[in-house]
């Protein structure tokens, strides 16, 4: 179901037979809510959120293509998030958007491809795949997230269980110098960016202060990127509520550090995540 949702932009409305729903607006085919079987919202969105392109919608679920972050000669996360995508096909559970670049990206990023985005919601499931076919001539680079912006009550009462001990990454905050993380789990308790390279492929989000748990399964995609900016920094973005930081943290399966991936010339490449809600 079509309707028209804040600046006049409009999103598919997705429901499963067991009571879970999801909104993906055609801006972006970005996903800005995730309800589960009783309702309750397991998203973060950002109440200064700007619904209108060109600027990427703030928290929900941005898809970064063709490049993640500044990995690349691309503005920051690539123009998938900042464009608007028709639909393909739908049905009452799961929807499919299509993306073309325009001739003006092309200049920007000299290669043809059809982007496709699927988001089906299941029983306190979501799964959402990224297919792009390379409709150019030559191979074409890229790199991709779901920058997935999950909701918690209190980032002081969660954390990310990675469900392996030691593991290595490369910290943003520090020009990507490598770091070892003590234990399993991510605690956040200040700026934190991290791209962690071939990451498990199960991750955990805990919400300690509700007990909440949602598992991230990623498939295709072989790193995970850990974001929460903390005070300073989201307290100084125009489209992010006073405080709001701590009422989310960021686990984004990706093809970041481990890419770019070179696509050849009419291949196709997919990548997907499923997000589901442990009972
Ligand atoms: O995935 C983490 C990150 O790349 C951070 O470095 C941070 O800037 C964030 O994404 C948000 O980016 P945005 O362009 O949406 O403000």
């Amino acid at each position: 179901k079509l309707v028209e949702g804040p600046d006049n932009q409009q999103k598919v409305l997705l429901q499963s037979s067991e009571g879970g729903s999801v909104e993906v607006f055609l801006h972006g085919a970005h996903v800005t809510s995730w309800k589960s079987n009783k309702g309750e919202e397991l998203l973060f969105m950002s109440n200064k959120a700007i619904y209108a392109p060109p600027k990427a919608i703030r928290g929900g679920i941005p898809i970064c293509f063709p490049q993640f972050g500044v990995l690349g000669p691309l503005g920051q996360h690539g123009f998938a998030r900042n464009s608007v995508f028709d639909v393909s096909q739908g049905s009452s559970d799961s929807v499919t958007l299509s993306f073309r670049p325009s001739t003006e990206q092309q200049k920007q990023f000299p290669h043809q491809f059809h982007l496709l985005i699927t988001v089906k919601v299941g029983s306190d499931s979501l799964t959402q795949t990224l297919e792009v076919k390379n409709e150019g001539r030559e191979s074409m680079p890229f790199t991709t997230a779901f920058h997935t912006y999950f909701l918690v009550s209190d980032v002081d009462r969660a954390h990310v269980d990675l469900g392996s001990e030691g593991l290595t990454y490369q910290d943003n905050t520090k020009g990507r110098a490598e770091s070892t993380l003590s234990g399993s789990h991510v605690q956040f308790q200040q700026e934190f960016d991290a791209i962690f390279v071939g990451a498990p492929d199960t991750i955990k989000v805990v919400d300690e202060k509700n007990g909440r748990k949602i598992s991230v399964k990623k498939q295709g995609l072989p790193d995970a990127v850990l974001w929460n900016p903390w005070g300073d920094k989201a307290n100084g973005m125009a489209d992010m509520g006073h405080d709001q930081y701590k009422n989310f943290l960021c686990v984004e399966p990706a093809v970041a550090a481990s890419g770019p991936i070179n696509l050849p010339s009419g291949q196709s490449w997919s990548g997907t995540q499923i997000l589901s809600l442990d009972s």
